[in-house]
């Protein structure tokens, strides 16, 4: 491969790869946040009570509060790491903070006071 081809191959994996990031951005907008935030608002947490918990499946489901482009409503969703659901039981009251580049991965888990 010639130099220029090589450039060309990089430029294009690059562009690939800003235009799936920007996509994955606007999905996460659309699911929690309102337009605009910046990706390092992100941290924001939502509010939900704890549904079901399975560890096997590496689920959970929360009934979640309404936000702003969605009404409250329960939906499962998954997590990386299982320790996330030890602390958890079903009816508490939790913030949650979901992945940005995956709406239904939950990152991290709070139970709320
Ligand atoms: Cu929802």
């Amino acid at each position: 491969m010639s130099r220029r081809t090589v450039s060309a191959l990089i430029l294009a994996l690059a562009a690939t790869g800003y235009a799936a990031h920007a996509v994955a951005q606007m999905d996460h907008s659309a699911h929690t946040m309102p337009a605009a935030k910046p990706v390092a608002a992100n941290v924001a947490m939502e509010e939900g009570v704890v549904k079901k918990i399975d560890k096997a499946a590496r689920k959970l489901a929360i009934a979640h509060a309404a936000q702003p482009s969605m009404p409250a409503m329960t939906m499962v969703y998954s997590v990386k790491d299982t320790a996330l659901l030890d602390k958890l039981q079903v009816g508490q009251k939790i913030r949650f903070v979901t992945d940005p580049a995956d709406s239904m991965t939950v990152l991290r888990v709070e139970v709320a006071k």
